[in-house]
C-alpha cells in the first residue's frame, strides 16, 4: 500500500482546513456520539492514535479540528480544557481527558469491545511498554524529525514578523526555543540527528520483537501497542523514510498488516495532501543528512 494514504477517502476532506468562518474551531457532529467529543488535528500523530482506537471500536465522536499552524491549540477556550495547549483532548460525558496514551487506555475501558489490552498480565505489560514509547522519547523524536525534514519549511515561508508572532504564541519558553532552533537549523540542529537515531533504535526493537514473536507487538492479538505506534511509522513513511525498514522484514510485514486493517481509515482518511507535498519537496536532498545522522 502506498505510503499510508488512501487518497479517495470515505469521509472526504477533514473539516477545519478551508478557513471558512470566523471561528477556527470547526465542530463536526454529524453522526457522532454527542456524549463523546474529540478535539484533534488531522495530521497529529497523537490524534491519529486515538482515532485508530475509536475506529477499532466503531465509536464516532463529535469532532473539533484545530489548525496547529495557526495556533488554535493556544486559544483560551481550548487551554481551559487542555492546559498544555496540545491535541488531542477527549471529552466524555463532560469530563476532559488528555495525554493520548491515557486516552487510549480510557477508551479501552469505557468501550470494552474489541478489547485492546491483553488479558494476560505479562502481555499487558509488554503492550504498555510499547504503547508508552511515545511518552518516553518517541513523540519528541517524531516532532524533531518531522519539523527538521519538512514542517520547518512551512514556517520558513512566513514573513519574519509572522514567524515571530507564531513562535510567540507558544507559552512554554523551552518548547518555543526548541521549535525556533529546529526551524532555523533543520537537520543541522544536533537534537534532530539524535532524534533520527532514537527513531531508528525503536524500529530495530520493533523488528526484533516482531521477528521473535508477533504477528502483533504484544503477541497474538492487535492491541494498543500496535495502534499506538502505527502513526509514528506512518510519519516516517510520509517523510519518504520507508527505506529505514528495507532490511527489517518483520517490521515491514507488520506495517502492511496495520495498514490493511479497517481502523486504518482513522488515520488515512485524515491525511492532508498539502502536508504530503511539504514532506515530499526536499526528501531526496535531505536523505544524505538522515544517513549521516544514522552513521553519527
Ligand atoms: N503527550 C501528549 C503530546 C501531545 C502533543 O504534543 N500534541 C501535538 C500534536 S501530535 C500538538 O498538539 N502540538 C502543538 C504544539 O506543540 O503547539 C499526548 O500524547 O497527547
Amino acid at each position: 500500500m502506498a505510503r499510508g494514504v488512501r487518497r479517495e477517502t470515505a469521509r472526504g476532506r477533514p473539516a477545519g482546513l478551508t478557513g471558512q468562518g470566523p471561528d477556527p474551531i470547526i465542530v463536526r457532529t454529524g453522526g457522532g456520539n454527542p456524549m463523546l467529543e474529540l478535539h484533534h488535528n488531522n495530521m497529529s500523530v497523537c490524534s491519529a492514535k486515538v482515532r485508530l482506537v475509536l475506529r477499532e471500536k466503531d465509536v464516532a465522536p463529535a469532532e473539533h479540528h484545530y489548525d496547529l499552524r495557526k495556533g488554535d491549540q493556544f486559544a483560551p477556550a481550548y487551554m481551559a480544557l487542555n492546559p498544555m495547549g496540545v491535541v488531542p483532548t477527549l471529552v466524555h460525558h463532560g469530563s476532559p481527558f488528555f495525554e493520548s496514551t491515557l486516552i487510549c487506555e480510557y477508551l479501552d475501558e469505557a468501550f470494552p469491545r474489541p478489547r485492546l489490552r491483553p488479558a494476560d498480565p505479562a502481555e499487558r505489560t509488554t503492550m504498555r511498554r510499547w504503547a508508552s514509547l511515545p511518552d518516553r522519547g518517541l513523540h519528541a523524536a517524531c516532532g524533531a524529525v518531522s519539523s527538521a525534514l519538512a514542517f520547518r519549511y512551512q514556517f520558513l515561508a512566513l514573513t519574519p514578523e509572522d514567524l515571530a508572532a507564531n513562535l510567540a504564541q507558544t507559552p512554554d519558553p523551552e518548547r518555543r526555543e526548541r521549535k525556533r532552533m529546529c526551524i532555523e537549523l533543520g537537520m543541522d540542529w544536533p537534537p534532530a540527528a539524535a532524534a533520527v537515531r532514537f527513531y531508528d533504535s525503536v524500529l530495530r526493537q520493533m523488528d526484533t520483537a516482531l521477528a521473535a514473536g508477533g504477528p502483533w507487538l504484544a503477541g497474538d492479538a492487535y492491541s494498543l501497542a500496535d495502534s499506538g505506534l502505527t502513526p509514528y511509522v506512518v510519519r516516517l513513511d510520509h517523510l519518504n523514510l520507508s527505506w529505514m525498514w528495507d532490511n527489517r522484514p518483520a517490521l515491514a510485514a507488520w506495517y502492511e498488516a496495520v495498514q490493511a486493517r479497517p481502523n486504518f481509515a482513522g488515520l488515512a482518511d485524515y491525511v492532508e495532501p498539502a502536508y504530503l507535498e511539504v514532506m515530499d519537496a526536499r526528501a531526496a536532498e535531505l536523505r544524505p543528512k538522515v544517513e549521516a545522522a544514522l552513521a553519527g
